[in-house]
């Protein structure tokens, strides 16, 4: 059996002789080939040599968005097209559209600025890679400045999609996947990176990722409009798709239960996945999904979204969900393949041992037993400071005991601690009241606090204006009215029954109630708020969970500044020396950019103002311990827990 017939059967769910073994190593081998450190034995070998070297059958999911042909074929990344192997189509704008593209480099990145003329307006875009990103592998090339800014984009974007055409280009298609050839499936793609629906694809592709939920709120009727326009292109990807020579379609990506909270991917993922799944089902073509995230909400959703094959799927202890539970809901239940399964934290030597490897590979092949529908591989991917070895280690254990129906292997699971941890539930607090508040005024407070959890700019507004006029203490509105609700909030995000939009919604009806505010505030006695800046560091481009922490903070009354994104130590430290701030907090999301948080600790030292700020980190990879390890003096979980934190530090 060769091995594309092979997975082509476990993804539909048939008995073959072995579990398939698929690492992704793409990222590894960009990062090492550029620093000249690939293993001796593979020194001058591409990904495909090495998974053939080693009997792996080719990772051909993720397409190479930094390997076009043509610099060409990638200029419309920022607008979510590719002219590149693994998209079955092509496109072209009607003679209306007229595109300038101007290349700009410098020593820190290389960008692409283009810009689209329509006849009712001008949208433009920057794309690119930094040189740090360049350093550590990167896959895909950074949007910079996105197509939406304002209001008014969105009919501008309909105009030029309105102008778009997609057509096959099975030819080209055809041509990659002959030369993947029986070493694996040749994965063909949707629209931009795997964009679920038009309204997916406005969130991953057009936007500020913050920025969107925002939008998604206020202006549902441009963003209709949009969706109006993208449908039709939808239909017609739908009907290019299915008539391909391709064997699978990654059609969802980059689902997980904070970005795509439940009740958006109901209501505008699940359709259209569906709607894909069944034309590329009848066409015999597979349907894929990439949830390499938090998923816990989204259990019993994705099942639903006639997706075959859960690719990246990334499970305990790098997200909450165990790889049993995984398998048993999504696998053993039949509904769908599962390639991945092994988070990636155990191919690095700095976060753990040969040992934590061999009692999850233990714990594994114990726990997906009989191991139909399942393909072996890392999720998300492996990193650039991968230990080749344990990528062998782990080839040879699947090799011995992953012959099929499964033996189970020894039984020695990792700790189930923390999993029970997350799913418990914390109590609010009941917020404390000062004694010289009455029942009435009580009532006024608790409308404040309802119109912030709302996010009801309009009536938070004029109940702050109603509590003014009745000569309320402008403190007190601000602390019992407004501030305790940002609490709540924050105990209600942590406990995961609120979400992204919800926490950004309460804290711009806090800011904006706050400028009512803030006159009656001037020249009264109140408490000096500490200053706190946030920034995402070097190499590391993910912002969402930063500003939700800068949200969450400003949103309690503290002092905001945001740093951004690929933050170099020097400029954190240029930064510090120039605000001032108590405390300062780094993110990162990646296991390769965590060490830069020690980086930045060490240069906050030798320019001597270590002793003057409270370091606290946080990010998915990052931990207590490690918090610990670099000196930094505190760490939180998610944005809920680092309110709690920075309390705490302040009062130290
Ligand atoms: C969305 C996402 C992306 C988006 C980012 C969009 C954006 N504008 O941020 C895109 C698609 C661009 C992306 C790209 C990549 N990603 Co990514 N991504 C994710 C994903 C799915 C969700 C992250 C997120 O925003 N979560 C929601 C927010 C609210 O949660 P959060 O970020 O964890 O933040 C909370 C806490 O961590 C904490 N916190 C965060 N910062 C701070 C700071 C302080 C001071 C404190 C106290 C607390 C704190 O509070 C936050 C609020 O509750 C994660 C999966 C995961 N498990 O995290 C992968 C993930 C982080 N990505 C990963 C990878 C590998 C990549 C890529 C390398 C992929 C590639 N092949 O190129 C690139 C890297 C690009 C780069 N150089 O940065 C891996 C990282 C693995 C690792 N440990 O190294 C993950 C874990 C996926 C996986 N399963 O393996 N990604």
């Amino acid at each position: 059996m060769t091995h594309r017939e092979r997975l082509l059967k476990v993804a539909c769910g048939e008995m073959v002789d072995s579990i398939p073994w698929i690492p992704r190593i793409d990222l590894w081998h960009n990062a090492k080939s550029l620093a000249g450190t690939l293993p001796p034995k593979y020194r001058q070998y591409s990904v495909e040599e090495i998974h053939r070297a080693e009997g792996w059958p080719l990772h051909k999911v993720v397409p190479e968005f930094l390997k076009p042909d043509k610099p060409e074929d990638i200029i419309h990344r920022a607008i979510g097209l590719y002219r590149l192997k693994e998209f079955p189509y092509d496109f072209e704008f009607s003679s209306e559209i007229e595109i300038e593209v101007d290349y700009q480099e410098s020593d820190d990145e290389s960008m692409t600025h283009v810009t689209y003329h329509t006849a009712v307006g001008t949208i433009s875009v920057t794309h690119g890679v930094t040189a740090e990103m360049k350093k550590s592998g990167a896959s895909i090339s950074w949007v910079k400045e996105h197509a939406v800014k304002t209001q008014d984009d969105y009919h501008t974007l309909a105009h030029l999609f309105a102008n778009l055409k997609l057509k096959p280009a099975y030819e080209r298609f055809s041509k990659w996947k002959d030369s993947v050839g029986e070493d694996g499936i040749a994965v063909a793609q949707g629209l931009g990176i795997a964009c679920s629906s038009p309204m997916h694809f406005i969130q991953k592709t057009l936007l500020d990722a913050t920025e969107f939920y925002l939008h998604y709120h206020d202006f549902p009727k441009e963003i209709a409009e949009l969706v109006e326009v993208l449908e039709p292109v939808y239909r017609q990807l739908i009907e290019i798709l299915a008539a391909s020579p391709a064997d699978a379609v990654l059609w969802s990506a980059n689902v997980d239960d904070m970005i795509t909270y439940p009740a958006y991917y109901e209501k505008d993922i699940l359709p259209w996945c569906r709607r894909a799944g069944h034309k590329l089902h009848a066409a015999d073509i597979l349907t894929m999904v990439h949830p390499d995230g938090e998923n816990r909400g989204l259990m019993d959703l994705i099942p639903q979204s006639e997706m075959d094959i859960a690719d990246a799927v990334t499970p305990y202890p790098m997200t909450k969900i165990d790889i049993q539970e995984y398998y048993e809901r999504w696998c053993r239940s039949g509904k769908m393949t599962i390639q991945g399964g092994i988070p990636e934290m155990f191919l690095l030597e700095e976060s753990t041992t040969r040992d934590d490897l061999k009692n999850y590979i233990d714990h594994l092949l114990k726990v997906i037993a009989p191991g139909t529908r399942f393909i072996a591989s890392i999720g998300d991917t492996s990193p650039p400071n991968t230990d080749f070895d344990r990528l062998l280690y782990i080839g040879e254990r699947i090799e011995k005991e992953g012959k099929l129906p499964l033996q189970a292997g020894s039984f020695d699971p990792v700790s189930h601690e923390r999993l029970a941890k997350a799913g418990a539930k914390p109590e609010i607090r009941s917020q404390p009241r000062p004694a010289d508040v009455s029942d009435k005024a009580d009532d006024l407070f608790a409308t404040a606090q309802q119109n912030v959890l709302a996010g009801d700019v309009a009536k938070l507004v004029d109940t702050v204006g109603n509590m003014l006029d009745l000569n309320f203490d402008p403190r007190q509105i601000l602390s019992i009215g407004m501030l305790s609700a940002m609490e709540i909030i924050g105990e209600r995000f942590k406990d995961g029954t609120v979400f992204i939009p919800e926490v950004l919604l309460s804290a711009r009806a806090l800011n904006e109630a706050l400028k009512v505010l803030e006159p009656h505030l001037a020249g009264m006695q109140i408490e000096k708020s500490a200053k706190i800046m946030v920034g995402t560091v070097l190499g590391d481009l993910h912002d969402i969970g930063k500003n939700m922490v800068l949200t969450m903070l400003k949103g309690v009354g503290y002092e905001t500044v945001d740093l951004g994104v690929n933050v170099k130590a020097e400029n954190f430290v240029k930064q510090v020396s120039e605000h001032r701030p108590q405390i300062l907090g780094l993110s990162a999301l990646l296991t390769t950019t965590m060490p830069q948080m020690q980086l930045v600790i060490n240069a906050l030292e030798e320019a001597g103002l270590r002793n003057q700020l409270k370091v606290i980190v946080g990010g998915a990879p990052v931990n207590k311990k490690f918090a610990d390890d670099i000196g930094a003096d505190g760490y939180a979980r998610d944005g809920g827990e680092v309110i709690t934190l920075v309390k705490s530090l302040l009062e130290e």
